[in-house]
């Protein structure tokens, strides 16, 4: 056995690192340690539940929204308190340009050199999966940058500033909506969908039959690999306006696939393990009462800081394939319930379906119409905050005593992924997908392929403090 250490690992936001252990090349055990901690949910223990939103925003600088959103909708729930359709529709042009940003800097700018991308800087279609440094920059310079410009343009237009935007808050938003605000996104989203369209076209009528005709060894290898754990879920995102707390009518639906089958979620099965991670035994289990994570970085046998949420005790892949199966968007090339391929494909589909809607979300605005519906912080209360993040399903819990925040938990998507062992012994979504990969310690590409197909952003994913 060779065992291979990959730390830190590029091109993936926050510090992570990856051991395998390889046999006659082929990994067959596998390991992910998150190596940072930090401290969001005990820094809310006291506060006003109204800082949550604004706080919670900066527990990443990628997907600072949706952690707003998530926090948001938990102090919505906790409080009563359903915002007009208006407030509704300007939140989902929110998000949705957030989400199309991120997993177009992803697809390009993260994964993309893996897999030679540059020829969408000019070359047809690339003769080797070989990046060329020179066309790399020039499709940064041409497309991505400028693409991703126009979906934080558009942001900006309704939410103030990005990162960390302001104008979402608990009862909906801020913003006055006016007919040259609605005109400023619209024109926007068309250049935005004009150059998305010559990417999406580039990659699914060019590279992909390029790679398939060209170099089947590649392709083959990358429906066959990456594989995971084969269980998947979603809480859902993109509300209907006029019924914003009826899940069925979500863009993205909610429910999970395990073992094979497609079922209804039920939030009760949601435990956080962590048998494997530095926190003391007591710091983890059912998201409702799990008491704030206490570090202890010494504990035997403990190899990450990220916990381990299990649904139904199973491991569970979130994310783009996750979102995209659950709601019948994608069906899968590969035999298997996933491979890498199919990961990032479904990535580029669900930024098709995202592109798509946000054009008629911006559409739908009305002038003039009220975004806001006030509310009275409760007493006592609870709620949980439920979306999509670019990376997969987001929870945020708030648990409200005396006015103040009592509890707090963000069980974040990268979490799931890139969790350790369970009390069960069961890998990880990211740990498992790496089983049967191809490595040595010349050649770790394909290693470096699959945990970069999860996206995965540390930062999000722990969050712990110690005083
Ligand atoms: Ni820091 Fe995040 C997303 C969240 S990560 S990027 O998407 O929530 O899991
Ligand atoms: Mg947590």
């Amino acid at each position: 056995m060779v065992e291979i250490v990959l730390d830190p690992v590029t091109r993936i936001e926050g510090h992570l690192s990856i051991k395998v252990l390889a046999e006659n090349g082929i990994v067959k055990d596998s390991w992910a340690e998150t190596t940072l901690f930090r401290g969001i949910e005990v820094i809310l223990l006291g506060r006003d539940p109204r800082d949550a939103p604004t706080i919670t925003s900066r527990i990443c600088g990628v997907c600072h929204g949706v952690h707003r959103i998530a926090s948001i909708l938990a102090l919505e729930e906790a409080a009563n308190v359903t915002p007009p359709e208006n407030g509704i529709k300007v939140r989902n042009v929110l998000e949705a340009a957030q989400m199309a940003w991120d997993h177009l800097a992803h697809l390009t700018v993260l994964a993309g050199p893996d897999y030679a991308v540059y020829g969408l800087a000019g070359k047809p279609c690339p003769h080797e999966l070989e990046l060329d440094p020179d066309k790399y920059f020039r499709l940064l310079h041409t497309t991505i940058l400028p693409l991703q410009r126009i979906l934080h343009e558009i942001q900006a237009i309704f939410g103030g500033k990005v990162p960390h935007r302001t104008a979402t808050v608990p009862g909906g938003a801020t913003v006055e909506i006016t007919a040259s605000r609605i005109g400023a996104a619209y024109n926007r989203y068309l250049a935005a969908k004009k150059t998305f369209e010559e990417v999406y076209d580039y990659i699914v009528n060019r590279f992909v039959p390029h790679l398939v005709d060209e170099h089947p060894d590649i392709a083959n290898l990358m429906l066959n690999i990456g594989t995971g754990v084969g269980n998947f879920l979603a809480y859902g995102a993109f509300p209907d306006p006029s019924d914003p707390g009826n899940p069925s009518k979500f863009l993205f639906k909610r429910g999970t696939i395990t073992d094979g089958v497609r079922k209804t979620l039920d939030l009760t099965k949601i435990v956080e393990q962590v048998k494997y991670s530095r926190y003391t035994d007591d710091s983890g289990g059912p998201v409702r009462e799990e008491k704030p994570p206490q570090p202890y970085p010494g504990k035997s046998g403990a190899y990450t800081w990220a916990k381990a949420p299990r649904y139904d005790e199973k491991p569970h892949e979130v994310g783009p394939l996750a979102r995209m199966l659950i709601s019948g968007y994608y069906k899968p090339l590969s035999k298997h319930p996933a491979s890498l391929l199919d990961r990032l494909l479904a990535r580029l589909e669900e930024v098709k379906v995202v592109m798509e809607y946000l054009g008629q979300a911006i559409l739908s605005l009305k002038p003039a119409a009220s975004v806001y519906n006030d509310y009275k912080v409760p007493r006592e209360g609870e709620g949980f905050g439920l979306w999509e993040a670019p990376r997969g399903a987001l929870l945020h819990y708030l648990n409200i005593k005396n006015f103040k925040i009592a509890r707090y938990q963000c069980v974040v998507p990268t979490t799931w992924n890139v969790s350790p062992r369970d009390e069960a012994g069961r890998r990880g979504p990211i740990e498992e997908a790496l089983i049967g990969c191809p490595a040595s310690e010349a050649e770790t590409l394909n290693v470096l392929r699959i945990v970069r197909s999860f996206d995965p952003c540390i930062a999000c994913s722990v969050h712990v403090f110690s005083p």
